[in-house]
């Protein structure tokens, strides 16, 4: 019950300065000798990898979620749960910036350069090993968002963050992952998230819009269910499509959590999302990470106007 399942040690110390960004790609600065091309893109060869490729993808399409603990220090995630802090505030002060998730809970999407850690979280090397082992080369990094659980919230219905696809549901893969990393160190009574390991692979029979699955079902995720305590510093990885909830928070405390969606080609999750970056901002990226963002380059950032959504409706907030 403590933590993540399947975490491994982190490699290399804690990330998340921003200073060694060269040196985060996971394959990256190979010698050379027996590298090679995957897709048209440059791979190191597998015993440069500073993670265990056959843990974590024995975990995603396993359990369908696996962690890292301690990947950031906890001042770095302080820093985020201070800059979500300001963002959300904006949100709930622009009509669309924030979109319920049931009651006193809110996703809010917000812009790569409105958090100052986007770059050492990106360039992560446990995140750019895990969207390269599992979406391969051409990943793309599509959404950008947080979660706040306010005290109060419910527990939420059982989920899917989107429908499955085709190509999961029968081509037997996984093309998207979700990233979830916490700024505050979470307590049973915050409402943990809770996943049901495996179910990525259910098939969505009788599923409302594809995501919900009928109460009927609901014992056999309570069964399997596993709640997360992360602590500050902490990250996962998971398939969006593992059944999960957030749980009731019954504290006087928000639980934020940022989440990272990650593509491979041809999952179109970029066509729910509509990442914007301004030209000095793209430029200054690592080139690594330029390649591996769907975003608009824009000269003004423009405000995330979030529609009404299904999940919003079904989650009893619309
Ligand atoms: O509470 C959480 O951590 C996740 C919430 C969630 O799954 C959602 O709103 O889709
Ligand atoms: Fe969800």
């Amino acid at each position: 019950m403590e933590g993540f399942n399947n975490v491994q040690p982190a490699a290399g110390g804690q990330h998340g300065t921003g200073q060694e960004q060269e040196s985060m790609v996971a394959y990256g600065n190979a010698q050379n000798d027996n590298s090679g091309q995957i897709g048209g893109k440059d791979v190191a060869p597998t015993k440069e990898a500073l993670y265990d490729i056959a843990e974590i993808m024995g975990g995603l399409y396993g359990e369908g979620v696996i962690g890292l603990k301690g990947a950031f220090s906890r001042e770095w995630v302080q820093e985020l749960g201070e800059d979500l802090a300001g963002l959300y505030k904006d949100a709930l002060a622009r009509p669309g910036g924030a979109v319920g998730r049931g009651r006193n809970r809110h996703y809010v999407e917000i812009h790569p350069e409105g958090i100052r850690g986007f770059v050492g979280l990106a360039m992560h090397p446990w995140v750019v090993t895990v969207c390269e082992a599992v979406l391969g080369p051409q990943y793309k990094i599509v959404e950008i968002g947080f979660d706040v659980p306010n005290p109060g919230a419910l527990d939420q219905p059982w989920h899917r963050d989107f429908p499955a696809p085709d190509d999961t549901l029968t081509g037997r893969r996984l093309n998207s992952l979700a990233f979830n990393l916490t700024t505050v160190d979470v307590y049973e009574d915050m409402g943990p998230f809770e996943i049901a390991p495996g179910t990525q692979w259910d098939f969505p029979v009788g599923f409302d819009h594809g995501m919900f699955p009928p109460k009927s079902s609901y014992p056999r995720y309570e069964a399997r269910a596993q709640r997360k305590y992360p602590k500050m510093g902490d990250i996962s990885a998971r398939s969006a499509l593992t059944i999960h909830r957030g749980t009731a928070n019954h504290s006087n405390k928000s639980r934020p959590v940022l989440v990272l969606g990650v593509d491979a080609p041809g999952a179109n999750n970029h066509e729910r999302h509509d990442l914007q970056v301004t030209r000095p901002f793209y430029e200054a990226l690592p080139g690594y990470l330029r390649d591996h963002l769907t975003c608009r380059v824009v000269d003004k950032l423009e405000p995330i106007v979030q529609a009404h959504t299904i999940e919003g409706l079904m989650m009893g907030d619309a």
